[in-house]
Formats: C-alpha cells, sequence, structure tokens
C-alpha cells in the first residue's frame, strides 16, 4: 500500500455545479491533493462567484459557464476543456436541484425538470467523457446520489426519483466501461448543510429548531447534519487510485442515517 494512491497530482477534475456547496468543497480537496480543477455553472454570475472563491483559496479553477441538461453545449464544453486544459481524468456529477412540492401538485414540467438535472445531466456529461477515459486507458465518474437513492419521503417526488436512478446509472456506467479501467461510483451524502438544505434549518420565529432540523437530528446517530468537509475525503478516495478495485458502489456518507431507525421520542 501507498499513500500516493491517494494522491490526484496530475489529474484533471471537472466538478460540475461547483461555485460553492459540496461541489466547491469537492474541488477544494481535490486541489489540496494536486489535480486541476474545472468548473462549470449555469450562468456567469455564478461562474465569476466561483472564481472569486476559488481565487481566495488560491485554487487556480478554470470556470466555464454551461447548463449540464444541454448535450450540446456538454460536448462543446469538454471539447474546449481538452484544447484549454487537457482530457478529463475525473468527473464528478454534483449539479443538482430540488423542487419540494407534493406530488399531485406538482405539473409534469416540475418534474421532468428535475430529472432533467438530476439524471439526465450526468449521463449526458458522463457520455462527453467517457470516450476520452477510454483512449487514455483510465478515468473515474463520481455522481453525487442521496438518501433519497435509497429513501422515500414526501414531497421529493421527483428527487427521489432521479437519484434512484442516478444511482442504477452508476451501476451501468461501472457494468459497460468497467473494463476500461473507468471506474464509476456515488456518493450519497446525508443531510448536508448547503444553500439547497437551508429551508429545512431555517430558525422558527420564536428561535427554535425547525422542526425537519429536529428531525434529522433525531435520525442521525451522529445527532448533527453533516458539513461539506464531511465529504471530502470521501470524494477524493473515490477520485484517486486507492480506489480502482471499487466500482459501481455508492458510498453513504450520512452519519449513520441509513442505518438507524432513529432516537425514541
Ligand atoms: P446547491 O447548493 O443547490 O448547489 C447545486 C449547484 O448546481 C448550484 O451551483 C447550481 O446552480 C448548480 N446547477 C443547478 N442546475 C444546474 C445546471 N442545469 N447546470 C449547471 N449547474 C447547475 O446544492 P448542494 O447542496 O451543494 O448539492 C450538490 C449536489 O449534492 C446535488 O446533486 C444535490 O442533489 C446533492 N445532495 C445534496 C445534499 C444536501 O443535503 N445538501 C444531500 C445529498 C445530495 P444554481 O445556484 O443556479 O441552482
Ligand atoms: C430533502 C433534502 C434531501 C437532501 C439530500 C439527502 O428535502 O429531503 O433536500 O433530499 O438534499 O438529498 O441525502
Amino acid at each position: 500500500m501507498n499513500m500516493k494512491d491517494f494522491s490526484l497530482e496530475g489529474k484533471i477534475a471537472w466538478i460540475t455545479g461547483a461555485s460553492y456547496g459540496i461541489g466547491f468543497a469537492i474541488a477544494e480537496a481535490y486541489a489540496a491533493a494536486g489535480a486541476t480543477i474545472v468548473f462549470n455553472d449555469i450562468n456567469q454570475e455564478l461562474v465569476d462567484k466561483g472564481l472569486k472563491a476559488y481565487a481566495e483559496k488560491n485554487i487556480p479553477a478554470h470556470g466555464y459557464v454551461c447548463d449540464v441538461t444541454k448535450e450540446e453545449a456538454v460536448q462543446a464544453l469538454v471539447a474546449q476543456i481538452e484544447k484549454e486544459v487537457g482530457v478529463i481524468d475525473i468527473l464528478v456529477n454534483n449539479a443538482g436541484i430540488i423542487r419540494r412540492i407534493p406530488m399531485i401538485e406538482m405539473s409534469a414540467e416540475e418534474f421532468r425538470k428535475v430529472i432533467d438535472v438530476d439524471l439526465n445531466a450526468p449521463f449526458i456529461c458522463a457520455k462527453a467523457v467517457i470516450p476520452a477515459m477510454i483512449k487514455k486507458g483510465h478515468g473515474k465518474i463520481i455522481n453525487i446520489c442521496s438518501m433519497m437513492s435509497e429513501l422515500g419521503r414526501e414531497t421529493v417526488s421527483a428527487y427521489a426519483a432521479a437519484k434512484g436512478g442516478l444511482k442504477m446509472l452508476t451501476r451501468n456506467i461501472c457494468s459497460e466501461y468497467g473494463a476500461y479501467n473507468i471506474q464509476c461510483n456515488g456518493i450519497g451524502p446525508g443531510y448536508i448543510a448547503t444553500p439547497q438544505t437551508a429551508p429545512l434549518r431555517e430558525r422558527q420565529p420564536d428561535g427554535s429548531r425547525h422542526p425537519f432540523d429536529q428531525f434529522i437530528i433525531a435520525k442521525t446517530p451522529a445527532a448533527r447534519w453533516g458539513e461539506t468537509s464531511d465529504l471530502q475525503g470521501p470524494a477524493v478516495f473515490l477520485a484517486s487510485d486507492a480506489s480502482n478495485f471499487v466500482n459501481g458502489h455508492v458510498l453513504y456518507v450520512d452519519g449513520g442515517i441509513l442505518a438507524y431507525i432513529g432516537k425514541q421520542p
């Protein structure tokens, strides 16, 4: 065992939707492990916000505007990255949205939008990078799954369907391209404190914790929300040579939620 197996020196990592949040934290860890960071976000304002944030961390990131649901735009972006930075070694499908709407009140269009970003886009981005990974003789694809890859809950039907599908897309990429030394795995974060979950953690008018906040604390053995930093080590492991025989796996980083019935009231 050589600890250099955990290094990302000389690798080019593209993390989608990584101007902030989980994607940004993963990119920060990859930079610390030696990778060159490429990220995209949906508009120039967010890309500029990300470039500023990376610069503040002394990370020379390459930022691009791209809506990952648009296949032609993604194909063009990958070609531009290969020309300007180099062939992508590591893809993290991080960009995602959620719409919390009771299913029978959700329009088909709203459902399709979540599926488009959270499931179709990871397919589009993986399809765009795999040919060059095959030529290069290696590649790492990491899909950011969710507790909702395993569990349902009220109001997140589209998101759960997408993240459940993303778990199976992860397994299928493993199955179809493992022979080319491409490893495709998932990370399943638990409940992490980011803008996406901010509405679930808002303090109540009386200053008390949000009921959902209290619920998650009771459902998590660690009795706390995750921080984006909790995902950094697992993400580096799955991007590194240390995980070259790990494929088709979803690594849950959830503080134990999936193992726990929940604290008695
Ligand atoms: P976030 O704070 O909402 O960040 C998501 C990022 O993706 C944002 O920068 C967002 O841009 C970008 N994005 C959305 N649609 C895009 C598109 N079509 N093209 C390009 N970029 C796009 O989310 P997060 O909490 O960091 O979560 C990141 C990933 O982890 C998501 O896939 C999420 O489902 C997953 N996850 C989160 C948690 C959690 O508890 N936070 C737990 C499990 C899994 P905008 O700001 O314009 O939307
Ligand atoms: C929700 C939350 C979750 C988290 C995450 C849990 O509304 O239930 O947003 O879905 O984002 O996916 O793993």
